[in-house]
């Protein structure tokens, strides 16, 4: 009797130990805020087109153009020191990764600035917060 609940009390314990890790990896895998992003250019859509970011953290966006025409990425109202007119015109095929980092929270949206591009829908946003 006493040996069985002993090794009940082992077996709760151990069990503890495996939520606690297991709650533990979870953590650090989420990769909510990895700094690495990726977006497709297509013909006429960005994909993703939303974007998560925390101020001052620098956000690695790949960027690759999927699409039959010239696109870019860029952002109308730029709140990133040193990073003023950053855009990337790319051809169809082509693939390049620019980094981002934003000194204000808030949501900040970007755009393909080909002319018509953006008014058939190639829009998105980055939603950056402190
Ligand atoms: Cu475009």
């Amino acid at each position: 009797m006493n040996l069985v609940a002993r090794l009940a009390v082992v077996g709760l314990v151990a069990l503890v130990l495996v939520v606690a890790i297991a709650s533990l990896g979870g953590q650090t895998s989420t990769g909510a805020s990895s700094g690495v992003a990726a977006i497709v250019l297509e013909d006429f859509h960005f994909t993703p087109n939303r974007l998560d970011a925390k101020v001052g953290v620098p956000l690695s966006v790949r960027l690759t153009n999927q699409g039959t025409e010239q696109h870019d990425l860029n952002f109308p109202s730029l709140h990133m020191p040193g990073l003023e007119g950053v855009e990337s015109i790319l051809a169809p095929g082509e693939t390049t990764t620019i980094t981002l980092e934003f000194d204000q929270p808030g949501t900040h949206t970007f755009i393909c600035s080909l002319p018509g591009h953006a008014a058939a829908g190639m829009t998105g946003a980055v939603f950056v917060s402190q």
